[in-house]
């Protein structure tokens, strides 16, 4: 499917600088060093109901990715996909007596037009699931020549235990795994699994449920975490760089998405680095669209909110940080805009190339964003206190603002 128009990214003075990030699989900082095309694949939205500020932190933390990447001078693939078709759309559709397709329809616009809104550079792929279905229904069927898939009442499932690495990527106890399972999505408790882990991987057409050909495989629909794979291998292929999500999704999601790519490919892990954001709340509890404890972008726009202001109260957060939405946060965000819009309309200032290493730097170790930030606060006051006589430097702050954290001055 299509995506959304790119924002422009200036081009900076100076050198970007590699990335180091946090890899959940191998629970430490890598130094990711990727060919002149960097290659990312970032878990999409379930399109049930519109983007939320949990969403729009996970998402601004891989846009700083692609920009730290562009700012070394190299091509960014980037590929996201969308699950459009999946149980909670379903239940949602039919709580509100809608059709599916018109539902996920209504809240992938809205992604997009959220996404623009916020300077969030676009996926060169952007891929449903159902449009995914062709691709995935071969994996399917490899998983299970190769011993690795089995049949219960009709449905396939994935045997864990066909991967030595299963583990690997989330590095949970059994315990802790068991409970995830049954909280995101898997089924530990039905009676016949070979493992109570083990997922879905295709679901025979249930009465009244959407469902597609599956050749070999019988009517039905694709299971999650195959989607993914399904989606990364054919438009990225083996090893890229990062996959990305929100920590919800380290297990199991991508846990699960390593062990099929282990038994389709014979390698691990599938991506070189597993990046994961920490979840943003709202009084007191993890945002979710299961919970309903939900600040949305587009109602602050609505409500006539900068785009910009909601881009900068994310970015006063660490990515990997877990942190409440609050009143306070939007309002300190508002301010900071204002003072950095005042500076940077000004004629002159102090000089800014130490200004952009600084955020560069920030960046590259583990997107560092409120230390960009606060050495672009720390810039304003100089000005404010010192003046200075450099007449390039506000428009300098302004790009480097834009190219390196999205956002527009
Ligand atoms: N479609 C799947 C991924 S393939 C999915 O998880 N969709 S989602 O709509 O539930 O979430 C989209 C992205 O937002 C995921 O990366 C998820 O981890 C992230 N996310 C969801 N809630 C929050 C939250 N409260 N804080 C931060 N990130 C969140
Ligand atoms: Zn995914």
């Amino acid at each position: 499917m299509y995506a959304w128009p790119a924002s422009e990214v200036p081009a900076l003075p100076g050198q970007g600088r590699d990335l180091r990030i946090h890899d959940t699989a191998t629970e430490g900082l890598v130094t990711l060093d990727p060919g002149p095309v960097a290659r990312i694949y970032v878990c999409g939205i379930t399109p049930y109901d519109a983007t939320h500020m949990g969403h729009a932190a996970t998402y601004n933390a891989f846009d700083l990715v692609q920009r730290v990447w562009l700012d070394t001078k190299r091509q960014v693939h980037y590929v996201q996909n969308v699950t459009d078709v999946d149980d909670p759309l379903l239940e949602r559709a039919q709580r509100d007596d809608i059709d599916w397709v018109a539902l996920a329809e209504k809240e992938t616009a809205l992604f997009r037009e959220d996404m623009t809104a916020l300077r969030m550079l676009p996926p060169r792929h952007y891929i449903g699931a159902v449009e995914a279905i062709p691709g995935i229904v071969p994996l399917v069927e490899r998983l299970r020549d190769a011993g690795a898939a089995y049949e219960l009442d009709g449905d396939i499932y994935f045997s864990v235990e066909s991967d030595p690495n299963f583990g690997k990527v989330s590095n949970l106890d059994a315990a802790a795994m068991r409970l995830l399972s049954a909280e995101r999505g898997g089924d530990p408790e039905r009676p016949g699994k070979k493992n109570p882990l083990d997922p879905m991987l295709w679901m025979a057409a249930r009465p009244g449920e959407p469902s597609w050909d599956g050749g070999s495989l019988g009517q039905g629909r694709p299971g999650w975490h195959i989607e993914c794979v399904a989606i990364a291998l054919d438009h990225l292929g083996m090893t890229f760089d990062v996959q990305g999500g929100g920590s919800d999704l380290a297990f199991p999601h991508h846990e699960m998405g390593a062990s099929h790519a282990q038994v389709l490919i014979g390698e691990f892990p599938m991506a070189k680095a597993y990046v994961h954001a920490g979840m943003v709340g709202l009084h007191g509890e993890k945002m979710s669209k299961s919970k309903g404890n939900l600040v949305f972008v587009s109602q602050l726009r609505r409500d006539g909110v900068d785009p910009a202001a909601i881009r900068l109260a994310l970015l006063a957060h660490h990515y990997r940080a877990d942190w409440e939405w609050t009143d306070q946060v939007l309002q300190d965000a508002v301010d900071r805009l204002g003072r950095w819009r005042a500076a940077v309309s000004r004629p002159d200032g102090p000089d800014a190339e130490a200004l952009v290493e600084e955020i560069r730097e920030a960046l590259a170790n583990d997107l560092d964003a409120p230390a960009a930030l606060a050495a672009v606060d720390r810039w304003v006051t100089r000005q404010d206190t010192e003046g200075g006589t450099d007449i390039g430097a506000p428009g300098v702050v302004s790009r480097a603002v834009d190219a390196l954290l999205g956002v527009a001055l």
